[in-house]
């Protein structure tokens, strides 16, 4: 390990265009459950039943509670070490972040120009007037909450299963992705697509995979970091 960890901090030294991709395994250590992992998110329910857009219209009540339980949790976390780490490295060398994750803990760590593939918990979208907008209510007086503007019913600003991603951000990932020579995959499944498209060989690429576990991504990897991102991050940009 001592020697990956070595050779890990000798690739991101060396890189010029450095781009990392982070998925729920990240805020882990910061008390926020994954989507997959034993005691996952999707508690008893299956992902079909809490993110996609037929299980909102059939009952949009659940899914709001669902939402506004993960809302209370995120509030009261942190960011770790891990999503600090990702900040120096921004400041020290420059780093496009791409995010899977909607907790807004990238954000609250002090990292810049996040490109969140799948919206953000902490954004509110009218389902009639489309109008969108920052809220942190913990608790909602009723649910769901209406639209601030119209009064309609108002849905997390998320991308579920079957909805496509936010168009803009999504060519800015895959542009990022191209023109990169490293490219970290942090505490991701790499189940979920297009996310999981954006990590791929390229020549003049090195694919680095920081994870607890061997994942889909791991044999598109050239360097596979098995342990927390929380502990290894820090230990690959310390200066
Ligand atoms: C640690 C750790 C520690 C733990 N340190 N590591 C191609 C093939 C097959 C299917 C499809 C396909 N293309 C599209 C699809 C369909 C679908 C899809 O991908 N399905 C697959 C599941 C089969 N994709 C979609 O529907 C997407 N939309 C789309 O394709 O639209 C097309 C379209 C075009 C034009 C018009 C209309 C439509 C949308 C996907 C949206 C995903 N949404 C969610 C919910 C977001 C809102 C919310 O949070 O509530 O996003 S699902 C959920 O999964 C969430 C996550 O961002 C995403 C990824 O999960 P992630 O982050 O990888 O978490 P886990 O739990 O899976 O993994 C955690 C990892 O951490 C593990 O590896 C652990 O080992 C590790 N770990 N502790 C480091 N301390
Ligand atoms: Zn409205």
């Amino acid at each position: 390990m001592q020697q990956h960890l070595q050779q890990a901090r000798q690739l991101i030294a060396d890189a010029r265009r450095v781009v990392a991709l982070t998925g729920a395994g990240i805020s882990a250590e910061s008390g926020i459950r994954t989507f997959r992992d034993p005691g996952g998110l999707w508690r008893n329910f299956r992902p079909e039943d809490l993110a996609t857009p037929e299980a909102f219209k059939r009952d949009p009540v659940t899914v709001w509670e669902w939402y506004q339980w993960r809302r209370q949790l995120i509030a009261a976390a942190s960011p770790n070490a891990g999503h600090l780490a990702l900040v120096r490295l921004q400041q020290r060398q420059g780093l496009t972040l791409i995010t899977q994750n909607v907790d807004g803990l990238h954000d609250r760590a002090g990292s810049t120009g996040i490109l969140k593939l799948h919206g953000d918990i902490w954004t509110l979208r009218c389902t009639a007037c489309g109008h969108a907008w920052h809220d942190e209510t913990h608790t909602f007086a009723a649910l769901p909450p209406p639209c601030e503007r119209c009064g309609a019913m108002a849905r997390p600003g998320v991308v579920w299963f079957g909805e496509a991603l936010p168009e803009v951000v999504f060519r800015q990932a895959a542009e990022a992705a191209a023109a990169a020579d490293l490219f970290l995959v942090i505490g991701t499944s790499a189940v979920v697509f297009p996310a999981a498209s954006l990590i791929r060989q390229r020549k003049n690429c090195t694919v680095m995979e920081i994870n607890i576990e061997r994942t889909a991504a791991t044999s598109n990897a050239d360097l596979a970091l098995r342990g927390p991102a929380g502990e290894i991050l820090p230990q690959l940009v310390m200066d």
